[in-house]
């Protein structure tokens, strides 16, 4: 019997490599990089690469590249980057039609090799993808999650920090709902080190960091020309490292909700406590009467694409 853990990564491009190394680094298991053929020596030239960079920092983690669905057999956990980016003038819903039988293909085989796997999507439009994933797989809700809050908190932790002048590490921050330019910056749960940002930062401030946070995404497609994914990536990693070492984290994650927060069969961004069961809690946090509003607003445009998702049999 394995000891070590296994780690899926679906999709070896930018995302899939940063996560590798990631994964690699911390030592958290071994790790299965995994494309389609056509991009197999790309993954398994990858893989080899970052366990050669092992060999200089000094971790033994494993590193497979694969296109082979067999080599994902009992993996524990896996995380989805498999589909296209956007490029400048995109939106996330606008990659839709191209992700979606992606992420069906890859639900359908991860359902036959590893069914158990904690499961950390990507792909994008998140919400949409993630919720795909859960019903062609059929998983319990506390093993498949999106990856959306972490980086959304990520970048509001940011800009407030330089804001105000003071370290990122002494600020706390809260994003819900879907991960679109809709997204609830929870400014009320915001802190730096207790002290409510509201006292720190005057208000116009506060209101041009919440705009460019939701269209934080979209400012990183716009210089690159492709998606961030050193930040996506880290915060991914966090999440599965939450799982794998019982951490018991409260980070924002898209999850399924079935009355939490007053939404039923829909996966968004909430506050959840990630540890060895996966999902152990759903955390619900007051919002105030506008941060609803804004939540509705956010669930209505996750809930058009996943309804586009399911027409599209
Ligand atoms: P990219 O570098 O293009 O890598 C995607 C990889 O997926 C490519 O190597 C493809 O060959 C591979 N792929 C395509 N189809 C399959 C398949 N059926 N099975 C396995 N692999 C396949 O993209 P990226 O890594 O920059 O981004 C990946 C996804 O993450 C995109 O959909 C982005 O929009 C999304 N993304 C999400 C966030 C969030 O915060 C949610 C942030 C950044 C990017």
């Amino acid at each position: 019997m394995p000891t070590r853990k296994k780690i899926g990564l679906i999709g070896a491009g930018n995302i899939g490599g940063e996560l590798a190394r990631l994964v690699a680094n911390k030592e958290l298991g071994d790790v299965v990089l995994f494309d389609i053929a056509a991009k197999e020596n790309f993954a398994k030239g990858k893989a080899l690469d970052l366990e050669q960079n092992g060999a200089v920092l000094g971790y033994d983690s494993h590193i497979k590249g694969s296109s082979n669905w067999d080599d994902l057999k009992g993996a524990d956990v896996l995380i989805i980057t498999a589909g296209v980016p956007r490029k400048p003038g995109q939106s996330r819903d606008d990659l839709v039609a191209i992700n979606l039988p992606i992420i069906r293909d890859v639900a359908s085989n991860a359902k036959r090799v590893c069914p158990d796997a904690f499961v950390i999507v990507i792909s994008n439009p998140l919400d949409a993808m993630v919720y795909e994933y859960k019903r062609v797989v059929g998983a319990p809700k506390e093993k498949v999650v999106g990856m959306a809050g972490v980086l959304d908190s990520a970048r509001l932790q940011l800009f407030l920090a330089r804001e105000a002048g003071v370290s990122v590490k002494d600020v706390r921050t809260t994003v819900l709902g879907g991960h679109g330019d809709d997204m609830v910056p929870v400014l009320g749960s915001c802190t730096i080190n207790g002290v409510p940002v509201g006292q720190l930062i005057a208000k116009e401030k506060l209101a041009a960091i919440v705009d460019r946070t939701r269209k934080g995404g979209g400012e990183i497609v716009g210089l690159m020309g492709t998606s961030a994914y050193y930040a996506p990536a880290t915060s991914a990693v966090a999440m599965a490292e939450a799982y794998l070492l019982d951490q018991k984290r409260l980070l924002p994650s898209a999850v399924y909700l079935d009355g939490e927060y007053g939404y039923k069969d829909i996966f968004m961004g909430v506050p959840v406590i990630i540890g060895g069961k996966g999902v152990e809690k759903i955390v619900q946090i007051e919002l105030t009467a506008d941060e609803k509003v804004m939540l509705e607003k956010s669930a209505k445009s996750v809930q058009s694409v996943i309804d586009v998702v399911k027409k599209a049999s």
